[in-house]
């Protein structure tokens, strides 16, 4: 009787182990492939920002400050910049200094500004906010 007990005793005690071995593996499991997803995102984001052309980007203004400082869009296509200013009461625009100066009046936030423009030439190009010469950043034609 006392012998029975103790292994059906046992037998509940290695279930519950294993249970939970289970369970911590498969949360283990889980935020490692999270983790890894998002590296592998993140990474592939920023270089994609960075190094690849792109006829289309979101620059956002928060805390007078420009989210990206550059951006790289490919040389003769019409690029859509879209100008997020989350700052309530303070105005912001995107002012790119290459042939033709295009550029977004100043407006206070928080509002959403469209800006299309189109560089011929190769090289870098600043930009800035007009209104906060702290808010620069670098456009690069290739
Ligand atoms: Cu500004």
């Amino acid at each position: 009787m006392i012998e029975e007990a103790d292994s059906t005793w046992s037998g509940e005690a290695a279930f519950g182990v294993s249970r939970r071995a289970a369970i911590r593996f498969g949360g283990g499991a889980f935020a490692a492939l999270v983790l890894a997803a998002c590296g592998d995102d993140a990474s592939a984001g920023q270089d994609s920002e960075r190094d690849q052309p792109v006829t289309e980007f979101t620059i956002v203004a928060e805390d007078v400050k420009w989210d990206i400082d550059r951006i790289t869009v490919p040389v003769g296509e019409r690029v859509v910049a879209t100008i997020e200013n989350r700052d309530g009461g303070i105005p912001h625009n995107l002012h790119i200094r290459s042939p033709g100066d295009p550029r977004t009046e100043l407006e206070n936030g928080v509002v959403t500004q469209t800006l299309n423009f189109t560089i011929a030439e190769p090289g870098e190009y600043g930009f800035v906010c007009d209104a906060h010469p702290n808010m620069t950043g670098t456009v690069v034609a290739v």
